[in-house]
């Protein structure tokens, strides 16, 4: 039996358009949230029912957790899904929407709320047997001596961090003690400033990570499962371009320990529902630096690989309904990359909203397109940039990659200003084509580029 009758999704994009396909396949009816400039999306008119919620930014929109739950009470729904970003990982929320009587599909408030403090997670984490980064292991102390002798037991280079930051926010690289304690204090600063939460925490620097994540499912009745590992290192300031599954170059060995590893922590923590262990992964070792208790951007090259419908699971879970699988049942099978097709200038990398006159996106074996945009389409500026994801499979890596190729040379979105020539260029790439390139590489890439052309500049010039 499923508790779970008519769910709100509260998001927007191709993760709204993802939700609702998963609440169809599991006979869910759906609520679809817009906001003012949303009106005419695709998820709004596939959905049972749709409510505004409110003007075109956010914070009064998809980011007003009263509107969303008042959505939810009007439409007699039962279960919310916030998606990712947005209200996905505001414990608050969860907590406002538990407690006016609806399921959150996703972790109970507490869990969230530990994770989303970063000095608490790791702690967490550590205790239940997940490598971490050498570091403080909690709070750095207000004294200056004894945080110096601290940063001299851990070594140099270090990172400061701020506990309430996350995802790039509230970092800061020391090279040597004698920047240490104005490091800290400029630190603390900016995380009081932005979090509203000073507390920061250190950990060694690791020069040439690459970002490795593990995917888990876990039941309300002590069950979990690893769905393996992702490798996201393809990014530019923060934002991940291209990501893949299973991580290039890892032995067998080392995926199934930190997968049970992962595995165990959940089970430890009593962890229920969809979430992500991040790693940083240097010199053949894992070391975790934050786990996202949401469903993922690049949840879809796990679902290519191990045919699983994370997003039912997802629902199921919240559903109260005992997992549908166990360790044994996961089979992993070929390789599969994600592009995040934004739109974006391909030179500023600034977000480039407007009418999409064109769309014609990619077909044929091992080919997914998730995407909520179609021709005509009008992207707003108010949100995110990213209007499809184009998602390949293959038996191995290389075929993954060819069908990318092909992919990407068919896809058409015209009128706007696309990253489709970056992935392009970058699907030709030989260190890409290698695989296995650290969190820098492209950042490096786009730098040489950019060098090679003001020094061509310059030889015209003078020509
Ligand atoms: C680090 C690191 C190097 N050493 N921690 C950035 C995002 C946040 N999730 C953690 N981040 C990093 N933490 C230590 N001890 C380098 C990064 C980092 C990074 C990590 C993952 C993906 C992209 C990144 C880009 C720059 C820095």
């Amino acid at each position: 039996m499923q508790t779970i009758k008519k769910l709100v999704i509260a998001n927007r994009g191709e993760i709204a358009l993802r939700i609702l396909r998963a609440c169809r396949r599991l006979g869910i009816r759906t609520v679809a949230l817009y906001s003012d400039v949303d009106g005419d999306a695709k998820y709004v008119r596939l959905a049972d029912e749709s409510v505004c919620i409110g003007p075109a930014a956010a914070v009064h929109s998809y980011l007003n957790s009263a509107s969303v739950i008042s959505a939810a009470e009007v439409t007699e729904a039962n279960a919310i899904h916030p998606g990712y970003g947005f209200l996905s990982e505001n414990a608050d929320f969860a907590e406002q929407v538990e407690q006016s009587g609806f399921i959150f599909v996703g972790p109970r408030p507490q869990t969230i709320r530990v994770m989303g403090d970063k000095i608490s997670a790791i702690r967490t984490m550590r205790e239940a047997g997940v490598p971490c980064v050498p570091g403080s292991d909690g709070a750095i102390p207000d004294d200056p001596q004894q945080a110096l002798a601290l940063a001299q037991q851990i070594g140099f280079p270090l990172m400061l961090k701020a506990s309430g930051g996350g995802g790039g926010k509230g970092m800061r690289v020391v090279r040597e003690a004698a920047q240490l304690s104005e490091a800290i204090a400029m630190t603390r600063k900016e995380a009081a400033a932005a979090f509203g939460n000073e507390v920061i925490y250190l950990e060694r620097f690791l020069q040439k990570p690459r970002h490795v994540e593990i995917q888990v499912l876990a039941d309300a009745y002590g069950n979990a499962i690893h769905l393996g590992d992702r490798d996201c290192s393809m990014q530019r300031q923060h934002q991940k371009v291209i990501e893949e599954a299973p991580a290039p170059g890892l032995s067998e060995a080392q995926r199934k320990e930190i997968g049970a590893r992962c595995v165990a922590a959940c089970v430890d923590i009593n962890y229920r529902g969809a979430g992500t262990f991040e790693f940083l992964y240097e010199n053949g070792e894992f070391f975790f630096i934050e786990m996202n208790t949401r469903i993922q951007v690049e949840h879809p090259v796990t679902e290519m690989i191990t045919g699983v419908d994370l997003l039912q699971e997802q629902i199921r879970i919240a559903d109260g309904q005992k997992l549908r699988f166990t360790q044994g049942d996961i089979q992993f099978r070929g390789h599969a990359f994600e592009c995040r097709i934004n739109a974006e200038d391909p030179d500023t990398f600034m977000p480039s909203p407007g009418r999409i006159t064109q769309y014609h996106m990619a077909g044929g074996p091992g080919v997914r397109v998730d995407s909520h945009v179609y021709s005509n389409y009008v992207v707003p500026p108010y949100y995110d940039s990213m209007v499809a994801k184009l998602i390949t499979h293959g038996m191995h890596r290389r075929e993954a990659l060819a069908r990318m190729r092909g992919a990407l040379q068919e896809m058409v979105v015209d009128g706007i200003k696309t990253n489709l020539s970056l992935h392009r260029e970058l699907a030709q790439d030989e260190t890409f084509i290698r695989g296995g390139m650290d969190i820098h590489y492209l950042e490096n890439k786009l730098l040489q580029q950019r060098l090679a052309q003001s020094a061509q500049r310059q030889k015209g010039g003078l020509g």
